[in-house]
């Protein structure tokens, strides 16, 4: 299984929340899913906007492995993964990013990590925790200049 411990979610996560945190004015939050089965993990309010995110991690495996090469399987996979992981979650997920925008952001262990957005399946692999801080704050600036939110 491909699953890894939240603990490690945990940890790869508050290096790219923290790189969230340095767009001047932006609001970055962890929920706690305690109150409501499903929250998805943080939220980025900036410029009016908000975008959701729900972070995951799992260890590279056999089946990973063999998906690197392909954006459309790999975020196929994960997707996969997400949504035997919980599947009330991935459903308000892909609920907001059907109202709103929702991001997953999942790290792949020590290999890549991948941006996605489930009612799209648009896809990008950075190769660290930085690129990724990078392409969503770039994305973010996008979208305010934007009506739409843009592509990934
Ligand atoms: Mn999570």
């Amino acid at each position: 299984m491909a699953k890894a411990k939240g603990k490690l979610e945990t940890k790869v996560s508050s290096p790219f929340m923290a790189g969230l945190r340095e767009l001047p004015g932006s609001k970055v939050f962890k929920h706690s899913d305690g109150s409501m089965i499903g929250m998805v993990d943080a939220s980025l309010t900036w410029r009016e906007k908000t975008l959701w995110m729900e972070f995951k991690a799992y260890l590279l495996d056999d089946v990973i492995e063999s998906l690197l090469d392909s954006e459309d399987l790999l975020a196929m996979h994960l997707i996969g993964l997400a949504r035997k992981d919980a599947e009330t979650q991935a459903q308000l997920a892909l609920d907001l990013d059907s109202t709103s925008v929702c991001f997953y952001v999942i790290w792949v262990k020590q290999t890549c990590v991948v941006v996605l957005r489930p009612s799209t399946m648009e896809c990008v692999k950075v190769r660290a925790t930085t690129d990724a801080v990078a392409l969503v704050k770039r994305w973010m600036m996008n979208w305010v200049v934007q009506l739409h939110p843009p592509s990934l």
